[in-house]
């Protein structure tokens, strides 16, 4: 848990250290804007609108670092021998879904498709970005669903269930949200427009919603977002009651990091299940992110899950990936088996653990290198979407 907390800590030095450029999906431009105009390597700044243009994913500008892909190939180390595919083995041992994010400038990657697509590997998907704020409503009032209707859509075609991702958070949110000093009054119209019209726009599609982001510091403390700032904690309730009101089929959760083993912050996430509860607010789900280091898993995995279904919610792991520094030795690699075994074996052991959504199946399209540089390797399958020895680590949990 330490290390995973001074991981963060190195990620928020990274980012001040980044600050002036803007981030993946961060605005770069338009009227009135007045912060960062160009992007970070591998994405290009990409008008939207005349009062937003956004850093999009894309061919690298010059400056951009050599790919990812050849210094942490896992090329010549034995791969997975496991002939199961993981939501048909997931689904045969009860739980409702095996799944994985995608993101949709992946879409033409026609090798990363047939993967994702067939439907006895993955049972679910969850949009990577293209359904945030940023996203589906760059300005105010102005909403953008092409991105995620395309993933939704695809979802559909193959025949997997849809996770919502995410309404209101405070990363990944338009400056016109953050900036504006709207009144306590102005800013829950904000957030019930925002959530209504986007869960209401996948009403019926969408199995489950984050609702609600990251709400907590490492600590356990409250972020001291926008939203907090503003309306306190009530936030979360006005979130969820706008969500429950625009799809009331959808299962809805609140969705966190470092809340899958005993900590500050999962004490804190209990206690706010154990609140909204016993005030009759609706929630059904806590995800636990999964954004783990190899070797360094939390102790009491089950127990956690356990203390959070016996307070009358489903969980489910919505992001994991096991990250390591690299390069990738054998016996890290085989580490990872492990530890991708730990963590899938505690779902299984739990019922009311419903799913596992790995934070995309392959090292090609990790968050991991470009957030922790010198770390990588994250993901079930390499580079080259051969499967790894991690591969077979989620079997035997799946199995367990
Ligand atoms: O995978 C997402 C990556 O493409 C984006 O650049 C990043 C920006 O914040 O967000 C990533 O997804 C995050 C998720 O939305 C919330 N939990 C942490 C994930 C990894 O950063």
């Amino acid at each position: 848990m330490l290390k995973l907390g001074s991981s963060f800590a190195a990620l928020a030095i990274l980012v001040q250290f980044v600050a002036a450029q803007s981030q993946e999906w961060g605005q770069c431009g338009g009227i009135g804007w007045s912060g960062p105009t160009t992007c970070v390597s591998g994405t290009v700044c990409t008008k939207q609108n005349d009062y937003y243009s956004q850093c999009l994913p894309g061919a690298a500008g010059p400056g951009a670092p050599a790919s990812t892909g050849s210094p942490t190939s896992t090329a010549g180390a034995p791969g997975s021998t496991s002939t199961s595919n993981l939501h048909a083995l997931a689904k045969s041992k009860g739980k409702l879904y095996f799944g994985s994010a995608t993101d949709n400038p992946e879409f033409t990657d026609a090798a990363y498709m047939a993967i994702l697509s067939d439907n006895t590997m993955f049972g679910q998907i969850t949009p990577g970005n293209s359904m945030k704020w940023d996203a589906t409503e760059p300005s105010q009032g102005q909403f953008t669903f092409s991105g995620g209707d395309a993933v939704a859509n695809l979802a559909k075609t193959n025949g997997q269930l849809l996770r919502g991702h995410n309404c209101v958070w405070y990363s990944q949110l338009p400056s016109w949200v953050s900036n504006s000093g709207f009144s306590a009054a102005e800013l829950t119209s904000v957030i019930q427009n925002h959530c209504s019209t986007v869960v209401g726009h996948y009403k019926g599609q969408v199995y489950s919603w984050d609702v609600v982001n990251e709400p907590f510091n490492d600590d356990g403390t409250w972020r001291t977002d926008v939203f907090y700032n503003t309306l306190g904690t009530s936030y979360v309730s006005i979130a969820l009651q706008a969500a429950r009101a625009a799809d009331p089929n959808a299962k809805l959760y609140i969705n966190d990091y470092n809340i899958e083993g005993p900590s500050a912050k999962t004490t804190s996430m209990l206690n706010l299940v154990q609140t909204l509860k016993s005030q009759g607010v609706p929630l059904d789900g806590i995800g636990l992110q999964g954004h783990f280091i190899v070797g360094e898993l939390p102790g009491n995995l089950q127990q956690t899950l356990e203390q959070f279904t016996a307070l009358g919610v489903e969980v489910a792991y919505t992001e994991l990936d096991i990250r390591m520094t690299l390069p990738a030795t054998q016996a890290l690699l085989t580490q990872q088996q492990k530890d991708y075994d730990t963590v899938v074996s505690a779902c299984m052991a739990v019922e009311g653990c419903v799913g596992v959504t790995i934070w995309d199946y392959t090292d090609k399209y990790s968050w991991v290198p470009q957030t922790f540089p010198g770390q990588g390797e994250a993901c079930p399958w390499d580079q080259n979407l051969a499967k790894k020895p991690a591969y077979d680590g989620i079997v035997s949990g799946l199995n367990s």
